[in-house]
């Protein structure tokens, strides 16, 4: 009989010590993610390479508003550097969600779908829609439902990225919304006319212009109807601890002026970001 009291008991205490185990084990795994960082020396970005939001220099160099502000924040948390990988769009949350990298520095819109399926830190980069169209917009394209209605009319977009789902959303058939891998590409491809618009955020798109030196090419923006979304770093959703720790960072920098000082220059609004927040942009309709 006694032996048996001893055995239930010894389970017991073995199922307590499970329990316990279970409920923190995510906690200090999350913890300990920080402390991860620390020892690996640095933190492994997402980006895009879409200037201004990321950009790669041909020495490799990682430079750009989201890049620039996640390597300041994670200095001041004691990861000394950071090394970044090129994504598109749509894979970066199944990148994160697979490990592959620790964060998503990109630009990656905050909508309630994807802030269902990852961990967002405060907004960092705010920015309105636009189309780069020929030079004096023939078509007339103002907004994604205007592509719609012309039938003939195609508008390129990044993979699983904002403007090919607002695009699809205002009714282009599939067949008329082009997967572009990368700024360049979309360049090219309107100036060959293989399609009528390329859509990306307004600086972006100002950026590729620029740079491209076409005077046969505009950027017609804001376009009508569409949001103005905003970013921040993008964790996965186990790693709330070190979200969590960013956004100490963050915050302060935004007090002190030092995050308007690393985003004006790329021509961010420091005020667009600190004017929201990350629940008002997870539940934005
Ligand atoms: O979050 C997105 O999906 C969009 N963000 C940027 C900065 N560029 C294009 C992309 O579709």
């Amino acid at each position: 009989m006694r032996r048996n009291a001893i055995l239930a008991g010894t389970v017991a205490a073995f199922a307590a010590a499970a329990a316990v185990v279970m409920m923190t084990a995510p906690k200090l795994a999350a913890a300990d993610k920080l402390e991860q960082l620390k020892e690996q020396g640095f933190a492994r970005l997402a980006i895009a390479n879409e200037p201004p939001y990321t950009a790669v220099a041909p020495d490799g160099k990682v430079s750009g508003a989201a890049p620039d502000v996640a390597r300041e924040v994670f200095k001041r948390l004691g990861v000394p550097d950071v090394v970044a990988s090129i994504s598109e769009y749509g894979a970066m949350i199944p990148g994160l969600q697979a490990h592959r990298f620790d964060v998503v520095t990109a630009g990656l819109f905050m909508k309630p779908e994807r802030c269902a399926a990852v961990a967002y830190s405060e907004p960092v980069l705010c920015d309105a829609e636009a189309f780069l169209v020929k030079k004096g917009n023939p078509k007339g394209f103002k907004s994604y439902e205007d592509i719609a209605k012309d039938e003939k009319a195609t508008i390129g977009a990044p993979g699983g990225g904002t403007e090919e789902k607002l695009a699809l959303n205002a009714g282009v058939p599939r067949d008329r919304v082009i997967v572009v891998p990368d700024g360049q590409s979309g360049l090219k491809m309107l100036q060959d006319g293989r399609i009528d618009v390329y859509s990306l955020p307004v600086l972006s798109l100002n950026d590729l212009k620029k740079k491209s030196g076409d005077d046969t090419i505009e950027v017609f923006a804001p376009v009508q109807g569409a949001p103005v979304y905003c970013d921040g770093a993008a964790f996965n959703k186990n790693d709330t601890a070190l979200r969590d720790a960013f956004d100490v960072e963050l915050k302060k920098m935004k007090e002190s002026g030092e995050f308007a000082k690393i985003i004006e220059p790329y021509g961010f609004s420091a005020q667009a970001a600190m004017s929201t927040s990350r629940d008002k942009l997870c539940s934005a309709k």
